[in-house]
């Protein structure tokens, strides 16, 4: 990855970071951005400290959600009705899913069943 598309993915986790600050609550939401200029748009969804960071992503029907996994131990994506199902993420490492149809999907972490999030899915 370049040094310009790192800074400009960076920058964009920064913009999502303030939008979630004033949902309150204790769940933080994160919107789907506008398109980056190569293929469809992507959000991020951070594995932090036993966490999914944002653990609700509101996304456009043709989104990409893209998991990486940024704590010490390995993490796993695994939907609840078994629509997808990342390995076993090491430390580092990522994992993508494509969304086209409108719905809420929840998912979890196998290992550490605990660890909740939910892709929401509306135009
Ligand atoms: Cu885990």
């Amino acid at each position: 990855m370049s040094k310009f598309r790192f800074l400009i993915l960076a920058l964009f986790t920064v913009v999502a970071g303030f939008g979630s600050a004033s949902t309150g609550l204790g769940q933080s939401t994160q919107e789907a951005g506008a398109a980056e200029d190569t293929g469809p748009s992507a959000v991020e969804v951070e594995i932090v400290e036993f966490t999914f960071q944002a653990d609700t992503v509101r996304v456009k029907p043709g989104t990409v959600v893209r998991w990486i996994n940024r704590d010490q131990v390995a993490h796993t994506s695994t939907a609840e009705d078994g629509e997808w199902k990342s390995p076993l993420l090491a430390p580092g490492e990522t994992f993508e899913q494509k969304f086209d149809e409108v719905g809420e999907y929840p998912y979890y972490c196998t290992p550490h069943p605990f660890m909740r999030g939910v892709v929401i899915v509306a135009p």
